[in-house]
């Protein structure tokens, strides 16, 4: 079971802190960039479909700039179990390039990577700054058990070079329990040592009362 909101990105969207190139898909609520560079921009974001060659069409999250470079990353907030095991996966495809044929890209660098914010610590799927891939579906995944019980889910790219097009179209992204916490089976034993004691009590009153009834 997906346990992320609108991980298909075929839900609604909303305007990020009032910016209007920055539209969110739904769920989505936590957006950063870098601005270490004088060449980093701000990409825009926004959910629209995106055609394959084979013809199959997908609503996806895309991010851009144009003549720009860009780091992002773009998150969400989630309830989680500590101790337990979790996969968190994403597909992403990337377009870099000089020249306007789409999904055909030249001289571009795209990088992406997945990540989690659990507490003080973020863990990466793939060494910073991410897998170097264009042009075709790239499939990331994380396994991980968190120690606090709120993270952040994180999607994040990176262009290398300010070129004309630097795309990156998410979708897919996914967040399973794939092992229940340790600690469940002593919650579950604990809750049926609960109602033992409840059945215990009841019986007892019962006796009680029948003992009461029979002086
Ligand atoms: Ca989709």
């Amino acid at each position: 079971m997906n346990l992320l909101q609108n991980g298909n990105f075929e839900g609604g969207t909303h305007q990020w802190e009032g910016v209007s190139e920055i539209e969110l898909p739904d769920g989505w609520t936590e957006f950063r960039w870098r601005e270490e560079k004088i060449s980093d921009g701000r990409p825009e974001v926004r959910v629209e479909t995106f055609p394959l060659p084979d013809g199959e069409i997908h609503t996806v999250l895309k991010a851009f700039t144009t003549y720009r470079q860009h780091q992002y990353y773009i998150g969400q907030h989630i309830t989680v179990h500590p101790g337990a095991t979790y996969k968190f996966t994403a597909r992403v495809w990337c377009w870099s390039s000089k020249h306007d044929r789409p999904a055909v890209s030249w001289a571009g660098s795209y990088r992406t990577r997945i990540g989690v914010e659990d507490g003080d610590v973020a863990i990466w799927n793939v060494e910073v700054p991410g897998t170097k891939a264009v042009d075709q579906w790239v499939e990331h995944e994380l396994i991980f058990t968190p120690i606090s019980g709120e993270i952040v889910v994180w999607l994040c790219g990176d262009a290398e070079w300010g070129i004309k097009h630097n795309d990156a179209y998410w979708d897919f992204v996914s967040l399973e329990m794939i092992e229940q916490p340790a600690s469940g089976d002593l919650n579950e034993r604990i809750e049926n040592l609960e109602r033992e004691i409840e059945t215990l009590k009841q019986n007892w009153k019962g006796l009680t009362g029948y003992l009461s009834g029979i002086k």
